[in-house]
């Protein structure tokens, strides 16, 4: 079901798939026109690719405050309460990475320090079509609205001009987004990224999207700020042979049951595990709605492999450093400090990425494709700038001076240089 590899067929599978392919390529053309089209066109291009796309046009992009409200009734109680305690865990985890202005007394004579100050108004983009994920609403929004950010704008794609799906208005009601517009694909990117007569301009674009609002993504990076290009999710499982063979099983299916290109691994240092991981996986894909593409993601994209000891296990993971990462070992926090590249972990069986994906309180928009080397998961810092900041007394400028201007010199900018000793020698 999920291939069992050696450790170098395994490293082939697992590298992510190179984002300058010639797909790419088309992708990010394709993007290009409609972006250029919405930036002449504002809201009649926006209609025309709905319509191309999307089927009808909504008769208004923005959702009215009556249907917001109206929403709340349509959708079940209990799913209602459950998104409201998965959102009381995100605001508390979140709330902690909230970070202060800071002033700093450097010296007697000189003061430093940071100005936190969030984002004016950010775009969360919220895909539709069958992922339809109330959870990402909570945690693309909840962060930002904690960092201080005011408009919150949520644009998605809704089907013939329908209503929006209620569950995303409550979602989105419960996380504090401040307005919702009923626009999906590149041409929503473009909306945010250079404002439309209807779709105010944002500062930044989160949330993740198919592959051309990706390329999107790509190409109005720079107007405004983006998180991340998110590529297919991904687990990486690590597990020693008293790790439980039908809870792996589980958490794989979980990830492989996202789309055909979801990547789920598996890295145990048992082959008996392996083998019983295998049955289990058979058995359980069986009684689940979504198999065929569970099936076929484990069987393309997936893969296994048997290691030696959990040394060369985290050794592969951190070659991988996949989005999120579970460890099914004994004592499993001892090993918390191997990992060096992932970016959430799972620690120990009860801990499945399914509680992080909706409930928990980590942010489940996490770096794809390897990206966890050099980047994060969202918090609330994407949401703010730091602006740095100085004073210096007369006394403090004399003391640094001489440094200055010798520093100046060697640049061979005299003005810099002036700006430092004319000051000194005033008196
Ligand atoms: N595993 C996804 C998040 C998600 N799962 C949303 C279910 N709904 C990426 O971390
Ligand atoms: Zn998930």
């Amino acid at each position: 079901m999920i291939p069992l590899l050696s450790v170098e067929e395994f490293l082939t599978k697992a590298a992510p798939e190179k984002t300058n392919s010639q797909e790419q390529q088309q992708f990010l053309q394709a993007a290009a026109s409609i972006i250029a089209d919405v930036q002449n066109a504002g809201d009649q291009a926006v209609r025309t690719y709905i319509e191309k796309f999307d089927g009808k046009a909504p008769a208004t992009f923005l959702v009215t405050e009556e249907e917001r409200r109206a929403a709340w009734d349509k959708v079940d109680q209990d799913v209602i309460e459950a998104l409201q305690r998965a959102a009381k865990n995100i605001r508390s985890f979140h709330q902690k990475q909230v970070n202060n202005s800071r002033m700093m007394q450097m010296d007697e004579d000189i003061i430093a320090g940071q100005l936190y100050r969030s984002i004016d108004r950010v775009g969360i983009y919220v895909p539709g079509g069958t992922a339809v994920y109330p959870s990402s609403v909570l945690m693309n929004a909840i962060p930002a609205v904690l960092a201080g950010v005011n408009d919150v704008m949520m644009t998605t794609p809704v089907k013939d001009g329908e209503e929006l799906d209620p569950v995303l208005a409550v979602a989105a009601d419960i996380a504090g987004v401040t307005n919702i517009y009923r626009v999906g694909g590149v041409q929503a990117i473009a909306a945010l990224a250079y404002g439309t007569e209807t779709i105010p301009k944002v500062d930044k674009i989160v949330g993740p999207g198919n592959a051309y609002v990706a390329a999107a993504k790509k190409l109005v990076y720079g107007d405004v700020g983006i998180d991340m290009i998110a590529g297919p999710s991904e687990v990486a499982i690590i597990a020693d042979q008293s790790a439980n063979p039908v809870f792996i099983a589980a958490d794989l299916i979980a990830q492989a049951e996202h789309d055909t290109n979801a990547r789920a691994f598996l890295i145990t240092t048992s082959a008996v595990l392996a083998e019983r991981v295998q049955q289990e996986l058979v058995t359980q894909c069986k009684e689940l709605p979504r198999q065929s593409i569970a099936t076929t993601s484990l069987q393309e994209k997936g893969a296994a492999v048997v290691v030696q000891d959990l040394q060369k296990a985290f050794e592969l993971s951190n070659k991988l450093a996949p989005e999120h990462l579970e460890i099914q070992v004994t004592d499993p926090l001892s090993h918390l400090s191997k990992v060096r590249h992932a970016g959430s972990v799972f620690l120990g069986p009860y801990t499945p990425e399914a509680i992080g994906d909706y409930f928990a309180g980590p942010n489940h928009v996490l770096p794809t494709s390897g990206t966890a080397r050099f980047s994060s998961g969202l918090s609330v810092d994407d949401f703010v700038k730091k602006t740095t900041y100085l004073y210096y007394t007369e006394q403090a400028l004399r003391d640094a001076g001489e440094a200055v201007v010798t520093i100046a010199n060697q640049e061979q900018l005299e003005g810099h240089g002036l700006a430092v000793s004319k000051r000194l020698e005033e008196k």
